[in-house]
Order: structure tokens, then C-alpha cells, then sequence
């Protein structure tokens, strides 16, 4: 029997401000432009094209207001959603690059206090990435990029919060093997950024053989 092959499943992860939609733009493109010529397509999370997605919207520029557990199930329902629409791509043999994830989901909210494990909890089962890359700047670089302020979080000691716990997941990740996780300089200027993503993309550009995995089948903080 043949192995068939399937679209790679990749998500860039950090800070607001750590150049994750800069560098998922420039990464798609390359990707597309490529010898190989890979099909990819970029979702960005949260999408606030849903209906779900615009009562995060609504909460995110201070326009409602959410219990923290009802706006941290929004997120994940907002990536179930997609959920879907992610295997029909990865199945059709199409790159899908995902700008933010799960991790995003438990680093917010665990920042604010709610239990980790309880965080993961919704997002289990979802698809899991082949690689996710996670842009690492500190929170003092970020501020100064691009003016925290505009949204909800955008603030230094917040994201100082949620990057301990991004920390915490990628240890996790590396121990337990449950994916890869590399980090990438995001300090830097972009050409370099993204010539390390691409270091790290490249070996999955022309697909996959093994199956996708579903996201924290084994608790990985066991
Ligand atoms: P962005 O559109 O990438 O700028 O993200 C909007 C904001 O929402 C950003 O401050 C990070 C935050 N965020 C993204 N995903 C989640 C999530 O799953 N849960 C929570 N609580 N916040 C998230």
C-alpha cells in the first residue's frame, strides 16, 4: 500500500507584536513560490468573520464585556469551528498555516488566573500541529514596535504573564513529543526571522506521510 501524502499543519504562536502575521504572510508566499509550488492557505485565530468571532471582536475592543470562562470557551468554539475546514485542507495535500492556536487559549486565560488544566480542556482533540513556531520578543520589545494600547491585553505586564506561560507549553510540548516546538528569535530584524522559519518549514513543504495527530491526546503534563 502506499503512504499518501497530506498537507502540513504549521502554527506561529508569541506575543502580540512578535511579527506572527508578518511572518505567516511571508511564509505563505514562500510556500506558494516555491520549486514545488505548495498549495498553502493562512487562518487566522481568532476569526472574527463568525458569528462567534465578532463576540470576540466585541470583547476584545472593550465594546462588551465576558465572564472569563465564557469569552475563554468562545475562543476555542471559535477554533472548533474551523476545525473542519483545517482536515479538508491538510487532506487535499494543502499547507494550512495557522496564525495563533490552542496555546494562545491557555496562555490568556491562565494568565488571568483560570486553572491550566481546565484551559486545555476544550481544545483537546483539536487538530494537532506538525510544528508550531513560537516568536519569541520580549514584552519591552514588543511595546515599543508597534504601541500596545488599541485592544484589550495590549499591555506589557500581561503579556509578561502570558509568556511565562507560552514558556511552560513549549516545555511541555518538547518533553512529552506531542509535536515540535521551535522557537525563533523574533527580536531580529524580519529577512532573519524568516529565514529561520523557513529553515524550520522547509522539510514540511512537500508534505506529510504520518497522520495527523489530535491536539493533547496524552496529558502532557504527566
Ligand atoms: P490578534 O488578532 O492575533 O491580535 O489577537 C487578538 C487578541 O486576542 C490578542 O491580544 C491575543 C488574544 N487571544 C488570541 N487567542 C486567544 C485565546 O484563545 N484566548 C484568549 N483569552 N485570548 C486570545
Amino acid at each position: 500500500m502506499t503512504a499518501t501524502t497530506r498537507g502540513a499543519f504549521i502554527v506561529i504562536e508569541g506575543l502580540d507584536r512578535s511579527g506572527k502575521s508578518t511572518q505567516a504572510a511571508i511564509l505563505q508566499s514562500r510556500l506558494q513560490g516555491g520549486e514545488q509550488s505548495a498549495r498553502a492557505v493562512l487562518i487566522k485565530f481568532p476569526d472574527r468573520t463568525t458569528a462567534i468571532g465578532k463576540m470576540i471582536d466585541a470583547y476584545l475592543r472593550s465594546q462588551s464585556e465576558l465572564d472569563d470562562h465564557a469569552i475563554h470557551l468562545l475562543f476555542s468554539a471559535n477554533r472548533w469551528e474551523l476545525a473542519s475546514t483545517i482536515y479538508a485542507h491538510l487532506a487535499a495535500g494543502v499547507t494550512v498555516i495557522a496564525d495563533r492556536y490552542a496555546f494562545s487559549g491557555i496562555a490568556f486565560s491562565a494568565r488571568k488566573g483560570l486553572p491550566y488544566e481546565w484551559c486545555r480542556a476544550p481544545d483537546i482533540g483539536l487538530p494537532a500541529p506538525d510544528l508550531t513556531l513560537f516568536l519569541n520578543v520580549g514584552p519591552e520589545v514588543a511595546r515599543v514596535r508597534g504601541g500596545y494600547g488599541e485592544e484589550r491585553y495590549e499591555m506589557e505586564d500581561v503579556q509578561r504573564g502570558v509568556r511565562a506561560v507560552f514558556e511552560r507549553i513549549g516545555e511541555e510540548t518538547k518533553r512529552t513529543g506531542q509535536g515540535e516546538w521551535v522557537e525563533i528569535d523574533a527580536s531580529r530584524e524580519k529577512d532573519l526571522v524568516a529565514e529561520d522559519i523557513w529553515r524550520a518549514v522547509e522539510p514540511l513543504s512537500i508534505g506529510v506521510v504520518s497522520s495527523l495527530q489530535r491536539l493533547w491526546e496524552k496529558d502532557p503534563t504527566t
